[in-house]
C-alpha cells in the first residue's frame, strides 16, 4: 500500500485551545440546515409507514390518494420497483447473505415503520392528510421479533433469508481449547446491549431538485457520506455522474445514523424529476425513531480461561445481533456482531489465544446500522464488563486485575494477527487510579454503606481502531478502499480557503482542519477558513466515519498545504535572497534561519505571486493552489479509559451520576476543547444507551417508543461533571501523529456504568448483564436478594 507522506512541521496551532470556529454562527441560530432551505417551487414529500410488523399486502389503491386536494403524485412499491428494485445490503465478510430492500414495500411489508406509499404535495400538510386517503389491505404474518428465536428458525422475518441469518461466521486463533481445557478458572457472560437509535437532534432530510433540459439533479441530503451517496444515485438509478451534486448543509448530529443510503434519498430525486419541481421531505422525530437506522441491539457471550495466577489464556466469544428486517446499505446488520466479537475482545489484554463466532439475524424490526463505535460499544461491553467480573472471581482490584494482563509491550500483534504499533496501555490503568484515588474511594464507599447509601466505580478500557482507512481495512480482514483528498488555496492577501472531502455533523471539523493548515503555511488559525464537504463539487470523501476525520482529512489538509508551503518558500527565498532551505514559515512571516531580521510577510509573498512576474524564481508555475490525497500507511489504534462513580437510590431505582474521570490517547490533540467535547458527549450518550434509552418492541413487533416522551435520552441534568486527563502516545504514520477519537465515549462509557452499578450492588449478591438499567431492574435488585 502506497505511503502518501505529509510535511513535518512544527507545533504552534496544533494542541491550542482554539475557539470554535463554527459556534458564532451556529449557537446564535445562523446555521442553515436542510429545513431552513427553500427552493422556488417546492413541493412536500410524505410518506405512508407500515403499522405492522409483518404482513401481506393483499390490496393497495392509490386513486383517492392522488384525488386529494394539492397532490402532484402518488407512487406505491410496484411504481417505484420500475425505476429500482431496491437497494442491496450486504457485508463483504465470509458468510454474510444480502438482502435488497425495496424502496417502497411490494409485496410483503417486514417491519413497522417500513414505507409502503409516497405522496408528493403542494405542502406537507397536504401529502400527510393524503396519506391517511390510502386504500389498502393486508394480512398479517407471524412477528419473528426475537433474535434467538429467529436463530432457532422459528418463524421467517423476511422471505429473502429463509432461516433468518443474514450472517454467520466465525475463527480460531492459537490453541483455545486446550487453554479452556486446562484453565483454572473460567469467567464467562452473557452480554446485552439493547436496541437504541441515535437519536439525532437534526433528523433527517432531502432535497431533490432536477433540472431536464441540462439533465442536472442536485440533491440536499444531511448525509455524513455525500461522495458516497452520488456514487448509489448513478449506480441504482442511472443519474449522470457529472450531472449529480450532492449539497450537505450544516447537520445537526449523524452519529453514523446519517452513514447509510436510505430508500427515502433515493426516491426523492425520482420524484423530482416526475413531478418536475423540486421536492423536499424532513423526517419527523416519530419517523425517526421508526425508520432511521437503529442499533446495538446484540448478544455477546464472553468467556476467559484464566491461570492460576489470575492470568486470561483464551478468550472465546459469541456475538448474535438483532439485525431488523433488512441489511441497511451499506453497513449491514452484519458490522455490530462481525466488529464485537473480531475487533474487540482480546483489547489491551495479553490473550495468546482467542476464538470468535458471529451471526446476525433478521427480525420483524427496523434494520440496525452504524451508531459510533458500531460494534464496538457493545464488544467493549462484554470485555470490559466481564474484566470486572474476573477481579472479583480472581480477587484482585479491578485495576489490578487489568494491569495483570495487559499487553507489556509495542508493537503488539494480538492471537488474530493484528499489529498495534503503539499505545498506553499500561499508562492509562496507572494514570486513571491516581486519578480516582482507589483508597479513598474504598473507603468513601465503606463509609456510605454503612449509612444506608450505595455508590460505585465502574471502570471501562478501551482500544479504539480510528481514522478507517484502507490499512485499517485490510488489518481487520476487509477490502475497502478509503482515500480522500483536500484543497488549499492561498489568496493575495494571504489568507488560506481549505476544501475538505468529509462533511461535518457537528464534531468541529473546519476549526481543527483550519490549525493543521495554519501551522503547515505558516500563517495564524484565523487567517485559515475551512469549507467541509457542502458539495460533491469539490473535495473528494469517503465518508466522515470511523473516527477518520482528524486523520485522513488532517492528512490531505498538510500534504496540499504542503505543496503551497514549498510555493511560498521558494518566492521568499528569491525576495529575501536566501537559500529555500533557509526559509520557514511561522506566524504569518517568512523568515531566514538564523537571520531573524530577514523576512517578509507572507501576505507579500501571495500579492508578489500573484501581481509581480518579477518575484518568481525561474519556471515558477504561479498557482497557490494544491489538491492532495491522503491515505494512512499503518491501522491507527487510540486508546483510553473511563471510571465512572454512580450511586444508586433504593428506593427510585434510579442511577445518579456523580463523576466521570476519563483517560483519551489519540495521539497528537489538535484542540483539546474539541476533543474533550467530543468525550463528554460520547460519554453522556453511553449513559443514556445504558440507563434511558430502549427502543421497544411488544410481542407483535409493535414498536412502542415512537416519541421522546415513552424513549428517553439523557440531558444536561444527568450530565455528571468529568475529570479529562490526556496522554499524547503520536502516531509515527498520520500527519502530526494525531489518532482519531469520535467514538471512544460511548464505546467505552456503557460498561462503566454497568461495573458501577454492579459494584454498587455487591452488597445485594446481584450482578446484572443486561441493559437498559431501567429503575425497575436496580430496585428489583436492591430488594429482591436480601443485603448480605
Ligand atoms: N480531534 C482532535 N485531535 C485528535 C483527534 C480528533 O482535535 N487527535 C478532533 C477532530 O479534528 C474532530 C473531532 O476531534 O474535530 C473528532 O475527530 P475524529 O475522531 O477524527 O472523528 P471524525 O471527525 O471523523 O468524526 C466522526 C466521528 C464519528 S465516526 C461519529 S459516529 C461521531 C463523532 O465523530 N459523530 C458525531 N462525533 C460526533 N460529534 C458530533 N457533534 N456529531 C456527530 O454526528
Ligand atoms: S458510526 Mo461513525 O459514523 O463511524
Amino acid at each position: 500500500h502506497q505511503h502518501m507522506d505529509t510535511p513535518e512541521i512544527a507545533a504552534r496551532s496544533v494542541g491550542a485551545r482554539v475557539l470554535r470556529s463554527e459556534d458564532p454562527r451556529l449557537l446564535s441560530g445562523r446555521g442553515q440546515f436542510i429545513a431552513d432551505i427553500e427552493l422556488p417551487g417546492q413541493l412536500h414529500v410524505a410518506f405512508v409507514r407500515s403499522p405492522v410488523a409483518h404482513a401481506r399486502i393483499t390490496h393497495i389503491d392509490l386513486s383517492a390518494v392522488r384525488d386529494a386536494e394539492g397532490v402532484h403524485l402518488a407512487w406505491s412499491g410496484a411504481d417505484a420497483a420500475q425505476f429500482c428494485e431496491g437497494l442491496v445490503g450486504e457485508f463483504a465478510v465470509e458468510g454474510c447473505n444480502p438482502t435488497t430492500m425495496p424502496l417502497l414495500a411490494t409485496d410483503e411489508v417486514l417491519y413497522v415503520g417500513e414505507p409502503i406509499a409516497v405522496v408528493v404535495a403542494e405542502t406537507r400538510y397536504a401529502a400527510e392528510d393524503a396519506c391517511e386517503l390510502l386504500d389498502w389491505d393486508f394480512e398479517e404474518l407471524p412477528a419473528v421479533v426475537n433474535a434467538d428465536a429467529a436463530a432457532a428458525g422459528v418463524g421467517v422475518a423476511n422471505p429473502q433469508l429463509p432461516d433468518n441469518f443474514g450472517l454467520r461466521g466465525g475463527a480460531s486463533f492459537g490453541d483455545v481449547a486446550g487453554a479452556f481445557e486446562q484453565a483454572h478458572q473460567i469467567v464467562e457472560g452473557r452480554f446485552y446491549t439493547c436496541r437504541v437509535s441515535a437519536a439525532p437532534m437534526e433528523t433527517r432530510g432531502v432535497i431533490a431538485d432536477y433540472e431536464w433540459a441540462s439533465k442536472s439533479l442536485r440533491v440536499w441530503s444531511n448525509t455524513q457520506m455525500p461522495h458516497f451517496l452520488r456514487y448509489m444515485l448513478t449506480a441504482y438509478l442511472g443519474f449522470p455522474e457529472q450531472n449529480v451534486e450532492v449539497i450537505t448543509p450544516d447537520t445537526g448530529g449523524g452519529f453514523g445514523q446519517k452513514a447509510h443510503v436510505y430508500p427515502e434519498e433515493m426516491l426523492l430525486p425520482l420524484l423530482a424529476r416526475e413531478v418536475d419541481r423540486p421536492v423536499k421531505w424532513i423526517e419527523d422525530r416519530r419517523e425517526n425513531l421508526m425508520a432511521g437506522a437503529h442499533a446495538h441491539e446484540q448478544y455477546v457471550d464472553i468467556a476467559y480461561a484464566l491461570d492460576a495466577t489470575g492470568k486470561i489464556t483464551a478468550v472465546r466469544t459469541h456475538a448474535l445481533g438483532d439485525g431488523g428486517a433488512y441489511h441497511a446499505p451499506p453497513w449491514s446488520m452484519a458490522v455490530e456482531p462481525w466488529c464485537a466479537v473480531v475487533m474487540t475482545p482480546t483489547g489491551l489484554y495479553d490473550a495468546p489465544a482467542a476464538e470468535y463466532t458471529y451471526a446476525a439475524v433478521a427480525t420483524n424490526k427496523t434494520p440496525v446500522g452504524a451508531y459510533r463505535g458500531v460494534g464496538y460499544m457493545a464488544g467493549t461491553f462484554a470485555r470490559e464488563c466481564l474484566a470486572d467480573e474476573a477481579a472479583r472471581a480472581t480477587g484482585m482490584s479491578p485495576f489490578e486485575f487489568r494491569r495483570h494482563n495487559v499487553v507489556p509491550e509495542f508493537p503488539w500483534t494480538n492471537p488474530q494477527g493484528i499489529v498495534y504499533d503503539e499505545g498506553s496501555w499500561r499508562e492509562s490503568i496507572d494514570v486513571l487510579e491516581s486519578m480516582v484515588d482507589y483508597p479513598a474511594f474504598l473507603q468513601r464507599q465503606a463509609e456510605l454503606r454503612a449509612q444506608g447509601r450505595y455508590i460505585g466505580l465502574g471502570l471501562s478500557f478501551f482500544v479504539e481502531s480510528s481514522g478507517e482507512s484502507t490499512a485499517g481495512s485490510q488489518e481487520h480482514g476487509l477490502g475497502d478502499v478509503y482515500h480522500d483528498t483536500a484543497t488549499v488555496r492561498l489568496s493575495p492577501n494571504g489568507t488560506a480557503h481549505v476544501t475538505i472531502g468529509l462533511s461535518a455533523q457537528g464534531q468541529g471539523l473546519a476549526t481543527t482542519m483550519a490549525q493543521m493548515a495554519a501551522d503547515t503555511l505558516g500563517v495564524r488559525v484565523e487567517d485559515v477558513i475551512v469549507e467541509t464537504a457542502r458539495s460533491t463539487s469539490h473535495a473528494y470523501g469517503s465518508g466522515t466515519i470511523g473516527s477518520r476525520g482528524a486523520v485522513i482529512a488532517g492528512g490531505a489538509v498538510s500534504r496540499a498545504a504542503g505543496v503551497v508551503r514549498e510555493k511560498i518558500r521558494a518566492v521568499a527565498a528569491n525576495l529575501l535572497e536566501a537559500a529555500v532551505d533557509d526559509v520557514d514559515l511561522v506566524d504569518g512571516n517568512a523568515s531566514v534561519k538564523g537571520a531573524p531580521d530577514t523576512s517578509i510577510s507572507i501576505a507579500e509573498v501571495a500579492t508578489a505571486i500573484y501581481f509581480d512576474m518579477s518575484s518568481w524564481p525561474e519556471d515558477f508555475d504561479p498557482v497557490l493552489e494544491a489538491t492532495q490525497a491522503y491515505d494512512t500507511a499503518r491501522a491507527m489504534f487510540s486508546n483510553g479509559a473511563h471510571a465512572m462513580v454512580v450511586e444508586l437510590d433504593p428506593e427510585t431505582g434510579f442511577v445518579r451520576f456523580e463523576k466521570v474521570f476519563s483517560v483519551e490517547d489519540c495521539g497528537t490533540v489538535i484542540n483539546p476543547n474539541i476533543v474533550e467535547g467530543q468525550i463528554r458527549g460520547g460519554v453522556v450518550q453511553g449513559i443514556g444507551a445504558s440507563v434511558f434509552e430502549e427502543l421497544a418492541y411488544d410481542e407483535s413487533g409493535q414498536l412502542l417508543t415512537t416519541t421522546f416522551l415513552d424513549y428517553g435520552i439523557p440531558t444536561m441534568d444527568v450530565s455528571p461533571p468529568f475529570e479529562i486527563h490526556h496522554i499524547e502516545t503520536p502516531s509515527k504514520h498520520s500527519a502530526s501523529g494525531v489518532k482519531g477519537m469520535g467514538e471512544s465515549g460511548l464505546i467505552a462509557a456503557p460498561a462503566a456504568v454497568l461495573n458501577a452499578v454492579n459494584d454498587a450492588l455487591t452488597p445485594f449478591g446481584v450482578v446484572l448483564r443486561e441493559l437498559p438499567l431501567s429503575p425497575e431492574k436496580i430496585r428489583a435488585a436492591m430488594s429482591g436478594a436480601t443485603e448480605s
